[in-house]
């Protein structure tokens, strides 16, 4: 199943397989960890490098992040730029939000996705 398939059989509510990982239910290659967030990476890797940065908070989607998160978003980035630098990626990178289906959101578990370590196009759509 491709992920545009997987993203229109998603749908927001109840907990995700990002939740399981987040309490180690099944296994991830975890590369940070702090009160606020962790970052994996992707199962299924677009790019030399990929990973992605999710909130402790099971925020499902941005679309749903309320003006109380504002701290915790600008952690996830500030934890994306980090982990790019200590990832290699000195050459750029990508950040990423899909947000729901026509953005193929096939997790419903607010995610950061960080690409690198190849040359990139533009557009993206
Ligand atoms: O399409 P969106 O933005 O929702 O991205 C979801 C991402 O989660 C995709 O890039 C998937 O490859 C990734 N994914 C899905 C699973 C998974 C994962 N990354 C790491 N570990 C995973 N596990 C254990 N299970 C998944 N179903």
């Amino acid at each position: 199943m491709s992920e545009v398939e997987k993203a229109q059989e998603a749908a927001p509510g109840g907990d995700t397989v990002f939740g399981k990982i987040l309490r180690k239910e099944i296994p991830a290659k975890i590369i940070h960890e702090d009160d606020k967030c962790i970052a994996f990476h992707d199962v299924n890797p677009q790019a030399p490098v990929h990973f992605l940065v999710i909130p402790r908070k099971p925020i499902p989607m941005m679309s749903e992040a309320e003006d109380g998160d504002a701290n915790l978003l600008g952690h996830l980035l500030l934890t994306a730029k980090n982990l790019a630098k200590s990832q290699g990626l000195d050459n750029g990178f990508r950040l990423v939000v899909n947000n729901g289906k026509d953005a193929a959101q096939s997790v419903y578990h607010l995610h950061i996705h960080v690409f690198g370590g190849k040359q990139m196009g533009w557009p993206p759509v």
